[in-house]
This record gives structure tokens, C-alpha cells and sequence, in this order.
């Protein structure tokens, strides 16, 4: 068992059974002149997420650890997009619409694939998610049981709509979720502030909490591969 310092207290998870989940790192929320930009949001929040998650990511393949992706989007003819999630907003930046880096949040397209620097490998499943949350409407909560994962390292944006709606989602199913406060990104800094707050409170209403430096180093040498 490995054992993190973290908020409320700390947190006890077993490698074999512990999942890295990476959310919605997809170019069109992360990257300059994508649709998170386009609605007038500051990407250089989520921009922030990538040097350290990159680390994560790199050190979770080294041990082992299973590494899932999830990608929000819909399919080219937006029959899995609910009709009140297809026209809020302004009418030339709703899903479907041609975007900067094309449909915007349509499966397939350049802006709703993962940032090169995240990129999947071979291997690694990738969930195709019509919602905030991983479970609904995907093969995400199958996928763990087929596996046997119970703990969720969670990371990803952003971090009060898909990160939280996900964080609740598995809470609610009995996974036990750390969500690591450097690799989740919002575009709102309060609503990261009071987002990681939220979940650690009430002695982890919905989970725990704690920045990656203290999870790295929670990976004990002996579990590294020689
Ligand atoms: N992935 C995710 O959080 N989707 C969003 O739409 N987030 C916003 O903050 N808009």
C-alpha cells in the first residue's frame, strides 16, 4: 500500500488497483485559439496544468499504474448531444459549430482530440464522454470494475465542471477519489480555490486533495521497475 499526505487526511491506495484518470486535456479547452479562448476565457489557467501532469503521467507508466483519458464531445451528427446542452449559449459557439480548430466538440476533429503533450499511448483507453461526468453515457465505470479499480487519481480539466461532476459521479459509486491540485486547471481562479476546497471539506465530502510533489513522492522506489 502506498500512503499520500493530503486533505482532509491522508490517503491509502494499492497500485494494482488505482487508476490515473486524465480529464478532458483536449486542444480546444487547454490551447491558445480553441473554443475555451473563443468564449473570452483565460487558457493560460489550464495551460499551467500541463508541465506537472506531464510528470504524472510520465511517472504513472513507469510504475505501472492504469492510465485512463477522457475526451467531452459528441458524435458528427450530435444525436448523443441532449437538446439543452446543444442550444446554450451563443448561437456560433455552440457544439457542432465550425470553431478555430474545428467542430467544436465534435469526436474526430483536431480541437477535440488531446493535446500532443498528454497523448495517449497504444493501449491506453481513451473514454468518448457526451457529458461533464466520466460515468454517464460511457463505458468508464465498466472499465474499472473489468479491472478492479477503486481508487481514482484524478486530474484534468476543468476543475469545478468535469473534474468535479466526475469526482461526484465516483464518489457516489464508492471509488475512493485524490485529486492532485497542480494537475486540475480552471479557467476561473476562485472557482479552482474554492473547487478543491469543496471536495476536501466536511473531513472529504467527495474526496481528497493534494498536490502532485506529495503523490510522486508517495511511489515508493521499491515499486519503480530496475
Ligand atoms: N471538461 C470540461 O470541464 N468541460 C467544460 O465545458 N468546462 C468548462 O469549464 N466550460
Amino acid at each position: 500500500m502506498s500512503i499520500v499526505d493530503a486533505e482532509p487526511y491522508a490517503f491509502t491506495f494499492d497500485l494494482a488497483s488505482t487508476a490515473l484518470v486524465i480529464i478532458d486535456m483536449q486542444r480546444d479547452f487547454v490551447e491558445p485559439g480553441g473554443f475555451g479562448e473563443t468564449l473570452g476565457n483565460d487558457v493560460s489557467h489550464l495551460q499551467a496544468v500541463v508541465p506537472p501532469l506531464r510528470s504524472v503521467l510520465a511517472r504513472a507508466r513507469e510504475v505501472g499504474l492504469t492510465v485512463i483519458h477522457t475526451r467531452e464531445g459528441h458524435v458528427p451528427d450530435l444525436s448523443d448531444c441532449p437538446p439543452a446542452k446543444l442550444t446554450r449559449g451563443e448561437p456560433t459557439l455552440r457544439i457542432g459549430a465550425p470553431g478555430p480548430k474545428g467542430r467544436i466538440l465534435v469526436r474526430g476533429e483536431y480541437g477535440h482530440d488531446i493535446i500532443d503533450e498528454l497523448a495517449p499511448l497504444p493501449g491506453e483507453p481513451v473514454i468518448d464522454k457526451p457529458g461533464k461526468g466520466s460515468f454517464h453515457g460511457t463505458s468508464f465505470g465498466a472499465l474499472l470494475e473489468e479491472r478492479g479499480i477503486t481508487s481514482l487519481i484524478v486530474t484534468g480539466v476543468t476543475t469545478e465542471v468535469c473534474v468535479h461532476t466526475t469526482v461526484r459521479e465516483a464518489n457516489d459509486r464508492g471509488y475512493e477519489c485524490l485529486v492532485l491540485s497542480d494537475c486540475v486547471g480552471s479557467y476561473f481562479p476562485e472557482f479552482q480555490r474554492v473547487g478543491l476546497a469543496m471536495i476536501a471539506a466536511q473531513g472529504g465530502i467527495f474526496g481528497w486533495v493534494t498536490p502532485s510533489c506529495a503523490f510522486l513522492s508517495s511511489l515508493a522506489p521499491s515499486e519503480v521497475p530496475a
